[in-house]
């Protein structure tokens, strides 16, 4: 994992900073060259290590922004940007969760105000305070205050797609502090939950001072929260709250099992033990067959030191931690039941991917040397069509997408790999599909997604569309956006029976944002007897990498191998498709 969505955040926080300071373009040039970098198919920490001119191949990165750049990998700061956080101490982030709420409506407050947190906005707003400062109105001020819960709640929790470069920078850096014996990632982040309250660490050793303060040096550590003498909390790179603990590495087992979770899956875990008379903690797992001691640590301690030793104590095999959902895998794991998990290493093409002729920001010829250089046998190019839920000319025309074939096919002839052509089209709310016929026809893979009229039940209307016969992959089939909006309910069983009956692949959309079908409806629909296909929905070249947060949610779902379509070979896929 390169550190390009890193340095993008600084120089999109540098950008807010300016505007919410009244700084004009400059702004603008800064979130232009956060963007270029976030996209960029290479490390641009390896950019930088070469020094400012190598950072020109990147399109909007001037003199002043390489200096900026480099300044960060080198030093772990930017100092203009800890200059200005001085000068305007507020929780951008947060404040600008608030919809309606932009950097320059921060500034304003904080200047008339002094408003930092949502907190305090919250207060000011409920004191009809807003509306006396100049340029705000009883309207605006009415506005934040329906609209600041959902800001709070949404903000609480990260994406696993932000929170986990973060979980494996800290793990990686921890792993190295000298006393560290045993060193893993707990919680949520083990388990690849699509959201993140925080990023658990645990660490093996006998020197907990010494560790619990190497963490607080971690130098993407922005402020600390709290810090104990085995544990401590702090804020990274401005809002992902990291959580350390420390035990014994003699325990480290117990604790990892425990600190994993769920809270869920903990609870069925100990009611297994207690049916056999041991009791399992943190610490360990005890005999307490006649023992009367309350104690944590009471009985004779069976097992504690590796993970494994805990499950095979309770007789069970150990499982992976995507599976810790208490979705029957503690029964699963005692009749030696567990699914073969599909791998990160297992999918072999992407078949939901955009290029310049739609929303992306790539050419059809730079998609495909991307799938390719990312280790893909194959790719499809997915452009959006017309229709429902696309506004601002994004959606391509029937006619500019025969044109788009074209070039398609002629790629496709000078490619190292296979290409598909395809189409994204719009599923209507009625179920009716956003392009012709005759067109879906000629195209080898047609995904169709709903991108409109996103409440209510989805399910006819999914099914219409997984029923036609050109359509061979429902999209992102909710329409979800985790802390933005939930999307369609599903029956998730019925639409996965008639997408089985055929031959339509429902699709594990891995962008972070999405993540779409969820884990658990993957579950319903892989025991419905439907085939998965899990597609990062590529922009640029650099989303390529987030087909891991796909598979972990298809694996969250028991997804093998054999159930996920983009684990065949191109000519397997292309069987798919024809049939
Ligand atoms: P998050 O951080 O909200 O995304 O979710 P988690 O699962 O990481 O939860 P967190 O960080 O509060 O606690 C980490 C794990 O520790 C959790 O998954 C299970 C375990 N744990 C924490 N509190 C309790 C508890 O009260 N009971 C049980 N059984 N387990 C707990
Ligand atoms: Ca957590
Ligand atoms: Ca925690
Ligand atoms: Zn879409």
């Amino acid at each position: 994992m390169s550190r390009n969505d890193e340095i993008a955040s600084r120089l999109e926080e540098f950008a807010d900073l300016l505007e919410a300071q009244g700084v004009e373009y400059k702004p603008r040039a800064y979130r232009r060259a956060a963007e270029n970098i976030r996209d960029h198919p290479a490390a641009v920490e390896g950019l930088a290590a070469e020094g400012e001119d190598a950072l020109d191949e990147i399109d909007g990165v001037g003199d002043a922004i390489a200096a900026k750049v480099v300044e960060y990998f080198e030093t772990g700061e930017i100092e203009e940007l800890v200059e200005l956080r001085a000068e305007l101490p507020v929780e951008m982030a947060a404040l600008t969760a608030v919809e309606g709420v932009g950097p320059k409506t921060v500034g304003s407050l904080y200047e008339a105000l002094g408003i930092t947190t949502l907190d305090e906005l919250e207060a000011a707003a409920e004191a009809g305070e807003i509306q006396a400062v100049e340029g705000f109105g009883a309207k605006t001020e009415q506005n934040i205050l329906d609209n600041i819960d959902f800001a709070r709640e949404a903000h609480e929790r990260a994406l696993l797609g932000e929170a986990r470069p973060y979980g494996e920078r800290v793990e990686a850096y921890m792993s190295d502090v000298e006393g560290v014996e045993k060193c893993a990632l707990g919680g949520s982040i083990r388990r690849w939950k699509p959201t993140i309250g925080d990023v658990d660490v645990l660490v093996g050793s006998h020197d907990d001072a010494e560790i619990v303060e190497a963490f607080t040096d971690w130098p993407e550590v922005d402020r600390v929260i709290e810090s104990g003498e085995t544990k401590a909390s702090v804020y990274a790179g401005d809002d992902v709250r990291v959580d350390l603990r420390v035990v014994v590495p003699e325990e480290f087992g117990a604790a990892l099992q425990y600190f994993t979770g769920s809270k869920d899956h903990n609870v069925a875990v100990r009611n297994r033990a207690i049916e056999r008379n041991l009791k399992v903690n943190e610490y360990g797992v005890f005999d307490v067959e006649g023992v009367e001691d309350d104690n944590q640590r009471a009985g004779e301690r069976i097992a504690g030191e590796t993970e494994e030793g805990v499950y095979e104590a309770l007789g069970m095999s150990w499982m992976a931690p995507d599976l810790r959902e208490n979705r029957g895998e503690v029964e699963a794991a005692a009749n030696d039941a567990l699914p073969d998990l599909l791998e990160e290493g297992d999918v072999r093409g992407d078949l939901h991917t955009h290029t310049e002729w739609s929303d992306g920001g790539y050419t059809v010829e730079e998609m495909v040397e991307g799938a390719a250089a990312f280790g893909h046998d194959y790719i499809a190019i997915s452009d959006h069509a017309t229709g429902p839920g696309m506004v601002g000319g994004v959606g391509v025309p029937d006619e500019e997408l025969r044109e788009q074939l074209k070039e398609v096919e002629a790629v496709a002839s000078e490619a190292d790999i296979d290409v598909f052509s395809g189409v994204e089209a719009n599923i209507a709310e009625d179920g009716s599909i956003s392009v012709a016929d005759d067109l879906l026809a000629e195209l080898d893979c047609v995904v169709a997604s709903p991108h409109a009229a996103l409440d209510g039940d989805g399910t006819d209307r999914l099914i219409a569309a997984a029923e036609h016969p050109n359509v061979n992959v429902i999209g992102h089939p909710t329409g979800r956006f985790l802390n933005r909006r939930p999307g369609l309910d599903l029956d998730v069983e019925r639409l996965a029976t008639v997408a089985a009956e055929n031959g339509t692949a429902l699709e594990v959309n891995a962008s972070p944002a999405r993540l779409d079908l969820s884990g658990a409806a993957v579950k319903q629909a892989i025991e419905a007897g439907a085939t998965i296909v899990i597609d990062t929905d590529a922009h640029s070249p650099g989303n390529f990498e987030q087909v891991r947060y796909g598979v972990h949610t298809a694996r969250r779902g028991w997804a093998e191998a054999a159930d996920v379509l983009n684990t065949r070979d191109a000519d397997g896929v292309r069987e798919f498709l024809d049939a």
